[in-house]
């Protein structure tokens, strides 16, 4: 049998988790129990709530133990099932330690079909991130035809698709990324109306220029950008708060100029939201998604990075915009590939 390795948290980071955050292990390929699976793990994601389960406290997510596994979305290769209803070779998706192998009860599996997609694709447009947009487009901000609607964090995994289906849904969407290379990808392959590149231009002088207020936002990002856009919502205006990677190394919320007495004159409203919530539809969401990528109006892309032992460089890179899409390590690659 070969060895495994797995990431441990070694600290609780200050700030940006420096490489003594984490602690590459070398350990035994675990033995299935009754009712688990032996699986040989392929694709980790990394993804910025990980930063949030890295501290001590409340949160909408349990926080590690220290000197516990890291844990992270997987696609992987069922080794050997011990009557978890899984034959080897079955390709499957769960919660992981971020590892080599790991084991895990059948009932905790879920088989993946991604169709002619990579399977791959099961952890980003066809994964949590795609179901995020979906649901927080279609079922929190909800935007019509004649709408303005603004994303943060658009060219992400979680972004490029919220903005493509608000353009689906008719409504001109503006793209707030921090590149050039990325805002030319949204406008110029996507299909957004517009965007603006947040490390160069004045968001809100830009925004200004682009459009006559915001009608729907999607928030991915909080901080300045947001900043940016409360003042320019209109009237009646729907905001979907998906997160605020901005301030999530921090450990408390900055405060500044205050923009929620503009609420009040714009009777805007501010909402926000968990995929889990939304548990009860993510066969149905996948599925659309699915159809949508399939029939050439969702266009995704994934940013792999190789090696288990680089999966802190892809995660840290995830706050300095070094993803372009889904961010994924890659741990081994597929038996038949
Ligand atoms: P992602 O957008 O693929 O990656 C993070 C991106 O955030 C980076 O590529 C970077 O792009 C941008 N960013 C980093 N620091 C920033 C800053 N200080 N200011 C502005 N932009 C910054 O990640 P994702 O997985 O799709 O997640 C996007 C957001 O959705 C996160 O806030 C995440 O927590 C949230 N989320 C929420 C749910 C939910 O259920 N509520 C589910 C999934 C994800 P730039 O180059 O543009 O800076
Ligand atoms: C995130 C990924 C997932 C996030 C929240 C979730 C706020 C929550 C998922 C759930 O419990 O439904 O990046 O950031």
């Amino acid at each position: 049998m070969p060895t495994n390795r797995r990431y441990h948290l070694a600290k609780r980071p200050d700030g940006l988790p420096d490489d003594d955050t984490f602690d590459l292990r070398e350990t035994e390929v675990p033995e299935p129990g009754p009712g688990e699976a032996l699986v040989r793990l392929l694709y980790l994601s990394v993804d910025p709530y990980m930063r949030d389960r890295m501290r001590a406290g409340e949160s909408y997510a349990e926080p590690w133990d220290v000197g516990g596994p890291l844990y992270g979305g997987a696609v992987g290769e069922v080794v050997e099932s011990n009557g978890a209803g899984f034959d080897a070779g079955d390709t499957v998706v769960a919660e992981f330690p971020w590892a080599e192998y790991a084991t895990k009860r059948g009932a905790d599996l879920t088989p993946v079909d991604t169709g002619a997609l990579p399977v791959s694709t099961a952890l980003g447009v066809l994964g949590m991130p795609g179901r995020t947009a979906y649901f927080g487009v279609r079922d929190v901000i909800e935007p019509s035809g004649d709408d303005t609607m603004v994303v943060s964090g658009a060219a992400g995994a979680v972004g490029s698709v919220a903005g493509q289906l608000g353009e689906l849904q008719g409504a001109d969407v503006i793209g707030v990324a921090g590149s050039d290379e990325k805002v030319d990808w949204l406008t110029d392959d996507l299909g957004f109306t517009a965007g603006i590149n947040y490390q160069e231009e004045d968001v809100a002088d830009r925004l200004a220029e682009l459009a006559d207020g915001v009608d729907a936002y999607y928030d991915n990002v909080g901080g300045p950008v947001t900043d940016a856009v409360f003042p320019q919502l209109n009237v009646d205006a729907s905001v979907g708060i998906c997160g605020q990677i901005a301030l999530y190394n921090d450990e408390s919320v900055p405060t500044g100029p205050r923009k929620l007495p503009g609420l009040v004159q714009t009777r805007a409203r501010v909402e926000g939201f968990l995929v889990g919530d939304f548990a009860p539809r993510f066969e149905q969401a996948t599925a659309h998604l699915g159809e949508l990528v399939a029939g050439g109006d969702l266009q995704y892309r994934e940013t792999v990075t190789e090696g288990l032992e680089n999966a802190p460089d892809a995660f840290r890179g995830l706050f300095a915009g070094e993803n372009v899409g889904k961010q994924l390590v890659e741990i081994a690659a597929p038996a038949e590939e």
